[in-house]
């Protein structure tokens, strides 16, 4: 028997709604950024089309239909014995275009009848504000966060959310992996940016930008920080039981390939601009000093209106969250470099394995991070996204046996268990895509992560039964002994 979590642990599963949800346009939803991304493979980008193309097969558009399927969901999560359930609300589904002065009733209706199922069944809401959904009229009428106009429509969207659903939803992230506009990849889905030279289809994940590019990256970032801090204080405002977190992707888990100084050196940078600096804004609240030698060093300048600095210093995060699924090793070798798989793999370390789409499994690496994490900011930690990405074979009997993704699950916890016992305080865990749901970086369904698999191909065929998986029972098992039985 393994040692218990500490009492009150969140034991649970993310999901995000433009992966999960569906019903892209029903009841007066307006487009997001999703809606207009094409389905992709391993080595097949995703494409951002201007218009949407009726001959094309665009996966957010379905999904796995959570929008008509939410109650027998949240009920087989309930079966889990979830006490917290990560998902995101759709911005759309509210303010169609981002700009309207009033919400839509149907959006708001249809998320509260989410949040009351989950308080039925005993399970707290953690609720993602903007997760890789944003409405493309501000893309389009705006040019996305690069203007700063849009923190008050984020403003005005996030003080509907903190009214309407008082007393609901107790637990917010501010912006899912804001840290990804740390990097040029993340432009789009972080902060509505076209790529540049846009004019009718892109691949959505550029590696290389222009100058004029990476300022106006950063300019949005800061937008995002300042929204995120007005965030912060009107959920604390309207009601003082709201705890509010940051969420950024993958923590700190950068290695240095070799024990060469000068990767160390590269591994640290790494760590500071696309990892800790997101963090160092919004949980100490305000610019480190290496992001500004950063700035300076690469001619970028970030505009700040007076009392922005206040702003970031009086709104910091409550939380620190983040995703963990893998660790990354960072070389300045050229030669070793090339071996990194596409933008979301990495190097090989020849200590680890791999999953199929090339992302490192690394169990001992979320107890270094946590620790990491701990250390540096002395706030209560999150891990609300971990999983494993993997083909699910469904026999000819209707059972799923995914042992390898109960062995990674398994590893996982036993790590966050050490990293308690280190001293980190951790309050929860969410599984990611704990219902089968659209990988975001490739477009496809077949990169499954669910202890509930749904029927539905790359094709978009499948008529969305729900099917729990052997790793369902495990998990399920693992709740009710709160951590300690493992087997
Ligand atoms: C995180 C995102 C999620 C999810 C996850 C798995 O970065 O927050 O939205 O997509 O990664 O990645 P993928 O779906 O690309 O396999």
């Amino acid at each position: 028997m393994a040692k218990a979590f500490p009492e009150g642990f969140y034991w649970g599963g993310a999901t995000a709604a433009n992966q999960y949800e569906g019903g892209w346009d029903a009841d007066g939803k307006g487009a997001s950024t999703s809606d207009h991304l094409t389905g992709g493979a391993l080595g097949r980008p995703r494409i951002i089309t201007r218009d949407i193309d009726p001959d094309v097969y665009y996966p957010s558009h379905e999904a796995t239909d959570f929008y008509h399927h939410w109650k027998e969901d949240i009920a087989l999560y309930a079966e889990m014995g979830f006490t917290m359930y990560r998902l995101s609300v759709n911005w759309t589904r509210l303010f169609p275009e981002g700009d309207e002065e009033e919400p839509l009733q149907a959006g708001i209706d249809f998320y509260r009848q989410v949040f009351e199922e989950c308080h039925r069944h005993g399970i707290e809401p953690l609720v993602t504000i903007q997760h890789y959904e944003i409405p493309w009229g501000i893309v389009t009428k705006y040019g996305g966060w690069a203007n700063r106009q849009v923190i008050d429509l984020y403003e005005r969207y996030c003080r509907t959310l903190f009214t309407e659903f008082k007393g609901l939803v107790h637990w917010w992230l501010t912006f899912n992996e804001i840290n990804i506009l740390a990097t040029p990849a993340g432009a789009f889905n972080g902060a509505g940016l076209l790529p540049e030279g846009f004019e009718d289809r892109s691949p959505a994940f550029p590696g290389v930008e222009s100058p004029k590019r990476r300022t106006e990256r950063f300019q949005a970032l800061h937008h995002e920080f300042v929204a995120s801090a007005k965030a912060v204080l009107l959920a604390h405002e309207i009601d003082p039981d709201n705890h509010v977190g940051c969420m950024c992707c993958r923590g700190a888990n950068y290695y240095a390939h070799t024990c060469n100084p000068a990767d160390i050196l590269a591994a640290e940078q790494a760590m500071r601009m696309d990892q800790f600096f997101c963090a160092d804004v919004q949980v100490r609240g305000s610019y480190p000093g290496y992001a500004r030698r950063y700035f300076r060093d690469n001619d970028v300048e970030v505009r700040m209106e007076p009392g922005d600095e206040e702003l970031l210093r009086r709104g910091h995060v409550d939380f620190y969250s983040f995703s963990y699924y893998k660790s990354m090793n960072i070389s300045t070798d050229p030669e070793v470099q090339k071996t990194a798989g596409d933008f979301t793999a990495g190097i090989p370390n020849p200590y680890l394995e791999q999953s199929e789409w090339g992302w490192t499994i690394d169990p001992v690496g979320l107890r270094i991070v946590l620790n990491r994490l701990w250390d540096r900011y002395q706030v209560p930690i999150f891990v609300v996204e971990n999983g494993l990405g993997a083909r699910d074979e469904l026999t000819p009997d209707g059972h799923v046996h995914d042992n390898y993704r109960i062995n990674y699950l398994r590893d996982h916890i036993v790590q966050m268990r050490e990293a308690i016992e280190d001293g980190v305080q951790l309050l929860g865990y969410t599984w990611w895509g704990c219902t089968d749901l659209v990988s975001f970086s490739t477009g496809e369904m077949k990169k499954r992560y669910g202890f509930v698999y749904v029927d539905r191909d790359d094709e978009g065929k499948g008529d969305f039964r729900r099917i729990r998986k052997d790793s369902f029972y495990w998990y399920q098992k693992c709740i009710a002994s709160n951590g300690t039985d493992l087997d």
